[in-house]
């Protein structure tokens, strides 16, 4: 079953990235829409719920994957024919991942504009969003040079200097702990998103809050390159973004740890940037202050306050 093959990819970081995992989960409700041999309307709607719950329960903390579920599995229960239920799922599926495709295209473009001539730029982690920006402005014909970190314990880093070598970017590979070292060398911080609350935080690979405040501390503007379907709708109820806490084993192997029985390995694979220590947020639809975040979840989410007094009144039309 497609759904669970791509949820285990998902699971397993095989298939890793905010926005890498939202279209994958839209392709693998879009395959299901076509394939299931439900007969009816409501099994069809049980199925796709079903499918839907598989995919969010993978990764807790990339709101991503949630958005894209959501906005696909928006106005199932308004159709009235099995037809109308599979073509609808479908359509959106499809809309999702040429939108957030574009999106990244977009974003690249508005980012590579603050990028100047003969900057050095710090990114931490493998950001399609946050590299976009980077190879752009290099493509533009801007003379930059980049500081990349490790990124353990799962060394996102790697392929990220992999795709700077082959854009031909002059590059300085860094251990995570080394970037207060090479600061002072760097004239901005660019990183990707995997949330942004309603306050203008940013949650991000581990390690990104450290980033930013050294950043800050060295009068070094920060730049997040985020889609809008990272924003977190549901922060603005108070929701607070799930940190997800990975196996100890990527940290420390566990012939190590059964060694070390009063040793606990703590692996959160993602960290909270406050509003204070980011100077812009570039989305799709432009620039903003992160103290902008709620009109970005209200114009392209659609979750003002009123969506959320219509969950409270009426619970059961708003599944996931
Ligand atoms: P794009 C990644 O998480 C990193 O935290 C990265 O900054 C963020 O998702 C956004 O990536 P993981 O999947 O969507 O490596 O910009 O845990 O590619």
């Amino acid at each position: 079953m497609f759904v669970t093959e791509t949820a285990e990819k998902i699971k397993s970081m095989e298939i890793r990235g905010a926005g890498r995992i939202a279209r994958a989960g839209a392709e693998a409700l879009r395959r299901h829409a076509t394939e299931t041999r439900a007969g009816d309307l409501a099994s069809f709607r049980r199925e796709m719920k079903s499918a839907a719950q598989v995919l969010v329960a993978t990764r807790p903390t990339a709101v991503s994957l949630p958005n894209a579920v959501h906005l696909i599995m928006a106005g199932l229960e308004q159709s009235v024919t099995l037809d109308e239920a599979r073509n609808g799922v479908i359509v959106r599926a499809e809309k999702f991942i040429h939108s957030s495709q574009h999106a990244v295209e977009k974003i690249a473009q508005f980012g590579a504009r603050h990028i100047r001539d003969g900057d050095t730029i710090l990114t931490h982690c493998n950001s399609e969003a946050a590299l976009g920006c980077i190879i752009e402005a290099h493509r533009s014909g801007k003379e930059i040079e980049v500081f990349a970190t490790e990124v353990r314990p799962r060394n996102q880093g790697l392929i990220t200097i992999r795709a700077l070598n082959d854009a031909g970017i002059k590059t300085n590979f860094i251990v995570d702990s080394a970037v207060r070292s090479f600061i002072h060398d760097v004239d901005l911080v660019i990183v990707g998103a995997d949330a942004v609350t309603v306050n203008g935080a940013v949650v991000n690979k581990i390690g990104t809050s450290q980033v930013a405040h050294t950043a800050a501390e060295a009068r070094v503007n920060v730049i997040i390159a985020a889609e809008t379907y990272k924003f977190a709708p549901r922060t603005i109820i108070g929701e607070l973004i799930q940190i997800e806490e990975r196996t100890g084993s990527e940290v420390l192997a566990d012939e190590i740890s059964r060694s070390l029985p009063h040793v606990t390995v703590r692996n959160p694979a993602f960290d909270v940037t406050p509003a204070e220590y980011i100077d812009l947020i570039v989305t799709e639809a432009g620039a903003i202050p992160p103290q902008m975040a709620y009109i970005i979840i209200r114009e392209y989410l659609g979750w003002g306050i009123e969506e959320f007094h219509k969950i409270f009144e009426n619970p059961a039309g708003h599944e996931e």
